[in-house]
């Protein structure tokens, strides 16, 4: 059920520059007026700049410039994703926060959101630089019905939406490294990190984080990535909103999940594909064991990497790193 608090920040949004009186308020949400007036207070604690007048009513004149649940909330039209959000000015890891609220049972579609995390992290326990307020970081709760085999492919759903919201955001080109970067003129803007709790064959959950450098300017980068990181601030000289860039992403990422479901992998494969970064080249793969190259031929069905071996037979690579040549 929608909390009181989420029907407010519908009910204001909708009626953004004009004025609603308390009564209609009370009315629309089945609560006080007394109530209505201390929810009010609570978003002017929050940032909100508000204007009451009597006989007319509240208006809303100014949204915080800065993340919070409402302002995320704010005019933001999914049916399930992001309708429960977490937000934390400073988290350990926002992956973190989505495995707890997860075990306590919190439902598919909830998003965790953190201005800084301090122990932000990458795959096979590499560190996440995410510094404050600079760029979004956020994890998802999905609770899919498919087979644990197949969540891998979830990873480049989340590349291919987030690749297309930063195109039309953007007017940039994102090309996606398999499986999980996202660069902007060969350097890493994005990356994903997907985990999940299954069963032999039932997934119980899966949390999908993303990481977008957004308002990093060049020294805002830590020493170690400079060279192979970027930001949106960087390759297009201005500053980007996260709150609406967070809302873009999760009405994109709610409606091609959706598809998804619904009808399979295949278009996020053509889609990935469009983006593939180096397709047709020749790759290093390398694992524990050894380390040999191929050609990077494209994704299977399944999702896996597609490589031609020398001997010129194609197959599927499900792990392993993969290295580029210049
Ligand atoms: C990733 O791992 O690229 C997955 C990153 C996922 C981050 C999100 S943020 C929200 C959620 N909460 C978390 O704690 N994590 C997720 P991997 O492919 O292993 O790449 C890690 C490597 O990228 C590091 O070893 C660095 O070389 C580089 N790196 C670290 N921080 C970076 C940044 N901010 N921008 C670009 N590259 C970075």
């Amino acid at each position: 059920m929608e909390s009181t608090r989420n029907k407010l920040i519908r009910v204001l949004s909708e009626n953004e520059n004009q004025y609603i009186s308390g009564q209609e308020i009370s009315d629309l949400l089945n609560i006080s007026r007394n109530s209505v007036w201390k929810h009010m207070k609570a978003l002017e604690k929050d940032g909100y700049e508000i204007e009451g007048i009597p006989r007319k009513g509240y208006r809303i004149k100014e949204i915080p410039n800065k993340v919070s649940d409402n302002t995320i909330k704010w005019g933001l039209k999914t049916k399930w994703l992001g309708q429960s959000i977490i937000h934390k000015s400073s988290a350990p890891s926002t992956q973190r926060l989505i495995h707890n609220a997860a075990q306590d049972n919190a439902p598919h579609g909830t998003v965790a959101i953190a201005d800084e995390q301090t122990m932000g992290r990458g795959r096979m326990n590499r560190n996440w630089h995410s510094a404050s307020q600079k760029g979004m970081w956020m994890s998802m709760l999905l609770r899919p019905e498919i087979l644990p085999q197949q969540a891998p492919q979830l990873t480049l759903l989340a590349a291919t939406v987030m690749a297309d919201v930063i195109q039309e955001h953007t007017a940039l080109q994102p090309l996606i490294k398999w499986p999980n970067d996202i660069l902007l003129n060969k350097k890493k803007a994005v990356g994903i990190l997907t985990e999940m709790q299954a069963e032999q064959d039932r997934i119980q959950y899966v949390v999908i984080g993303i990481g977008l450098n957004m308002n990093h300017l060049r020294k805002d980068l830590s020493e170690d990535i400079q060279d192979q990181a970027t930001s949106l601030h960087i390759e297009t000289g201005k500053e980007w909103d996260i709150n609406k860039f967070v809302q873009h992403f999760l009405t994109a990422f709610e409606s091609a999940y959706d598809q998804y479901i619904n009808e399979g992998f295949s278009v996020t494969k053509e889609k990935w594909e469009s983006y593939g970064f180096r397709i047709g080249e020749k790759i290093k793969i390398s694992n524990l064991r050894d380390e040999r190259e191929a050609i990077f031929h494209g994704i299977a069905e399944d999702g896996a990497l597609l490589i031609q071996e020398q001997t010129g037979k194609i197959s599927k690579l499900y792990s392993g790193e993969i290295h580029w040549f210049d």
